[in-house]
C-alpha cells in the first residue's frame, strides 16, 4: 500500500485523455488499493487515476459519511443523464482550497466494470451523481475550474502557481 502524489492544477498532465483499462489484473488491483488509500488520506469523496498521473479509465469514490463504502468504476460510461440539472459547489483534490458552483445532471446511469472486472450498471443521484460526473471529466482531461469564467479560472491559476512557488521555497 502506498500514498500516491496528486497532481495539482495547472499541471498540464491533468489534461491528458485516459485510455480504457485493458485488463483488471494485479497491477490494476494494486492501483485501486493505492488510490483508495490516497483518497481516504486526503479526505476526498473521489479520485480519478488522471490525478495520480495514471492515464487509464479508473476512478474510486466514497460519498458515505462513515467512509466505508468504496466504489470502483473501471471504463465508466454514462448511459443516461437527466435533463434536469442543478448547480452545486464543487471542490477538487487537484485544486485545493477552491470551491465554486458547477451545473450537473441531477441523476445519471453509469455502466462500468467493478474491481473484480464484472460489468455493472448503477443509478446515481445527489452527491454521488455529482462526484461521478466530476471524476469522469478528469478522465477526459477536464478539471472543474474549466466550467468557470476565464476571469475566475485565471485568478485560480495564479493563486495555485503562487502557492506552489511558496511551498518550493520552504
Ligand atoms: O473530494 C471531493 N469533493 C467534491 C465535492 C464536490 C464535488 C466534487 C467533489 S470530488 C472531490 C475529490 C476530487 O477531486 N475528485 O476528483
Ligand atoms: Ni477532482
Amino acid at each position: 500500500m502506498a500514498l500516491l502524489p496528486i497532481l495539482t492544477y495547472p499541471d498540464p498532465r491533468l489534461h491528458t485523455v485516459a485510455k480504457p483499462v485493458q485488463a483488471v489484473d494485479a497491477r490494476i488491483r494494486a492501483l485501486i488499493t493505492d488510490m483508495l488509500e490516497t483518497m481516504y488520506d486526503a479526505d476526498g469523496i473521489g479520485l480519478a487515476a488522471t490525478q495520480v498521473n495514471v492515464h487509464e479509465r479508473l476512478v474510486v469514490i466514497d460519498t458515505s459519511q462513515e467512509r466505508n463504502q468504496p466504489l470502483v468504476l473501471i471504463n465508466p460510461e454514462i448511459t443516461w443523464a437527466s435533463e434536469e440539472k442543478q448547480v452545486g459547489d464543487e471542490g477538487c483534490l487537484s485544486v485545493p482550497g477552491i470551491y465554486d458552483g458547477v451545473e450537473r445532471s441531477t441523476s445519471i446511469k453509469v455502466r462500468a466494470l467493478d474491481g473484480d472486472g464484472q460489468s455493472r450498471e448503477l443509478a446515481a443521484e445527489g452527491m454521488l451523481a455529482v462526484c461521478i460526473q466530476h471524476e469522469m471529466d478528469h478522465l477526459m482531461g477536464k478539471v472543474f475550474v474549466e466550467y468557470l469564467s476565464p476571469l475566475k479560472r485565471n485568478r485560480i491559476k495564479t493563486k495555485m502557481l503562487k502557492a506552489r512557488r511558496d511551498t518550493e521555497r520552504v
